[in-house]
Formats: structure tokens, C-alpha cells, sequence
């Protein structure tokens, strides 16, 4: 039986990747944080299960770290844990810093020294593209990376730091450079989620209004389910190697806005304001993953379209919001 170790993992990725490896019949651990409302830990993903094991444990808790691996001997390790919000990182930029790049450091550190014989994933994101973009419009793992928010500076971090212990050390250690990938699990603080939610309560008459930040924002979204089997394709590659996962479609915030209102028989202009309060000191203004090499190297392609992904997550809320 594999083993795999997850931080993050009762975060949206963590908790599918964990009833994916499950179901491939792996021995699933994780890391999560101690919190005041411990229910919170398991809004997500059913902790008690067969084969599933969390622990408590902090990237920035390197000891600890160690010992969890040292005693698990894991063959894979991915690491998923983050701040993750790009606009909380102007508010808590050193936080962000510490958790997003000192953090993968610590557990590369903590498995170089415990179990280097292991694969290494870091979760790599496309915020660390910033105001890059190819002269054919994509961004793809060659594209210069020029980061526009704390956040996407301590992600170059962490993926830089993981091609030089790869090199240094010969470890496994590999990037997914993941594109926006939602779900009816997605905070509801990120956009698609933000809007759906709000649209619902809108149709039901509990809200009134929906307050948004830049509506001109484009963004490459897909479905996580989708992103987390790449993940288990990207680490278990024969070769160790960085991938970008997208969908190669970009639609703006205003026209997902729209689809989703639509969908349920209203027009997002009668309700929707801006509220500056979510704007960003520096904005991303533009996000299209070319994921040619993924699809080449495993033959990966997502299941869900940009439709079907906002259609589930409406009907989530659709159920949820009685
Ligand atoms: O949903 P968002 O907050 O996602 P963002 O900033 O693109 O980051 C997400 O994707 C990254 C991958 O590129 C991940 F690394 C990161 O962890 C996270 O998962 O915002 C999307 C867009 C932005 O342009 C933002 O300015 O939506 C715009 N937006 C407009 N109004 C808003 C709002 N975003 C949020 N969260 N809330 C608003 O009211």
C-alpha cells in the first residue's frame, strides 16, 4: 500500500486529492492546523475513514515536520497548505511569506533529512506569472515569471527553492503550476464561488446585493477534481519536472458574473456594485495556461467545462440555501 502525505489537506485540494489517492487505494496522511472550532478542521473531508490519518502539524513547525515523516516514511508528499488568498497576502504579507515560501522550505528541509527517497509535489500557482503573458496570449512554464502581490512572490519562492533541492540534492521534488481551479468546496471568498453563493441567496430574496472588486480581471478556471489528478500525474512522472495545469479558456469576472445570473433568470447589472474595499493594490489583470506539455507527457485532459464547473457549483448553493 502507497503512502502519501498531505499539508493543506482539509483545504478544497487536499480533501478531493485525498478521496482520490484513497480510492486508488493508498494510505492517506495529513497535517491540519489547530483551530478554536475544531469542526472546521472537517468541513471538507470526513476524517474518520479507513486508511485516512491527520495529525496536527505546521508548515512553520519544522521539528515536527520531521518527525511526522521520519515516522510515516511516505512514498509521496505533497504540499498544498497556503495562504491562499492573494488579497488577504496585502493585509498579511509577511504571514503569507513565512507560510507560503518559508514554509516549503521547512518541509523540504524536514524530507531531505527524514525520507529523500520520497516524491516531492509543491503546488505552484499561475499568480506567480504577475503581468507576464506570451505574444500568442497564454502563459505556459517557460513564460517569465513577474509576480504582482505578496503572495505570488513567496510562491516564486517556494517553486524556485524546489528546483534547486532537485538539483542539489537529486531528490523528486516537482512543480504543478496550477491555474484558478474551483469547486463547490472553494472559499467562499474567491471569486466564483463569491459570486454563485451571492447570486443564490440573491433568487431566493435573502440578499439584496452583491459587492465586487475588479470585474475586468480574466482568469483561466477549471474544476479541482480535475487539477488533483494532474497532481498524481505530474509526482509520479519518471522524470522529475515542473507542468502547467489550465484550461487554456479565459473568460473575465464580469462574464462569469453574468453566465452565473443568467443561468438563474436574472441580469447581474441590476444587483452587482463595486465596493473598492476588494480591489488590489496591484492587480493580475490577465490568466491563460497553454498545458500542451501536461496533455502530451499523460494524455490528461479535464472532464469539466468552464459551464459545467459553475453549473455544479450553482447547484450546490441551489441545494445548500433552502
Ligand atoms: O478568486 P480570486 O480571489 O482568485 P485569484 O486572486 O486569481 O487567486 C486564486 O488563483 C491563484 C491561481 O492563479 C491561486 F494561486 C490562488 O491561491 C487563488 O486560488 O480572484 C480572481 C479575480 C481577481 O482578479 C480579483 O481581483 O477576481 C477578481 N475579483 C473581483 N471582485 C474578486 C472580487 N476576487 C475576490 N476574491 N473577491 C471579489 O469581490
Amino acid at each position: 500500500m502507497k503512502k502519501a502525505f498531505i499539508t493543506g489537506i482539509n483545504g478544497q485540494d487536499g480533501s478531493y486529492l485525498t478521496e482520490y489517492l484513497l480510492g486508488l487505494g493508498y494510505e492517506v496522511h495529513g497535517i491540519v492546523r489547530r483551530n478554536s472550532v475544531p469542526e472546521h478542521q472537517q468541513s471538507r473531508i470526513e476524517l474518520a475513514r479507513e486508511n485516512l490519518h491527520v495529525s496536527y502539524g505546521d508548515l512553520l513547525d519544522t521539528s515536527g515536520l520531521y518527525k511526522l515523516l521520519s515516522n510515516i516514511q511516505p512514498d509521496e508528499i505533497y504540499n498544498l497548505a497556503a495562504q491562499s488568498h492573494v488579497r488577504i497576502s496585502f493585509d498579511v504579507p509577511q504571514f503569507t511569506a513565512q507560510t507560503n515560501a518559508l514554509g516549503a522550505l521547512n518541509l523540504l528541509e524536514a524530507y531531505r533529512n527524514s525520507c529523500p527517497q520520497a516524491k516531492y509535489y509543491q503546488a505552484s500557482s499561475s499568480e506567480m506569472f504577475g503581468t507576464s503573458v506570451e505574444s500568442d496570449n497564454y502563459q505556459r512554464e517557460t513564460t517569465p515569471l513577474k509576480p504582482t502581490s505578496p503572495y505570488g512572490c513567496a510562491k516564486v519562492f517556494a517553486y524556485n527553492i524546489t528546483r534547486n533541492y532537485r538539483k542539489s540534492y537529486n531528490l523528486h521534488a516537482v512543480n504543478g503550476i496550477l491555474f484558478n481551479h474551483e469547486s463547490p468546496r472553494r472559499g467562499s471568498n474567491f471569486v466564483t464561488n463569491k459570486v454563485v453563493k451571492a447570486a443564490v441567496l440573491i433568487k431566493k430574496g435573502k440578499a439584496d446585493i452583491l459587492e465586487l472588486g475588479n470585474m475586468d480581471a480574466y482568469r483561466d478556471w477549471g474544476h479541482s477534481k480535475d487539477y488533483v489528478r494532474a497532481m498524481h500525474m505530474i509526482i509520479n512522472h519518471d522524470i522529475a519536472d515542473d507542468f502547467v495545469v489550465a484550461t487554456g479558456e479565459s473568460h473575465s469576472v464580469r462574464e462569469m458574473t453574468e453566465y452565473v445570473f443568467s443561468k438563474l433568470d436574472m441580469n447581474y447589472k441590476d444587483y452587482v456594485v463595486q465596493n473598492p474595499k476588494f480591489l488590489r493594490p496591484e492587480e493580475l489583470p490577465y490568466l491563460r495556461g497553454d498545458s500542451s506539455r501536461l496533455r502530451k507527457t499523460f494524455n490528461w485532459t479535464p472532464e469539466y467545462t468552464f459551464e459545467s464547473l459553475m453549473d455544479e457549483m450553482i447547484e450546490f448553493w441551489m441545494q445548500q440555501i433552502k
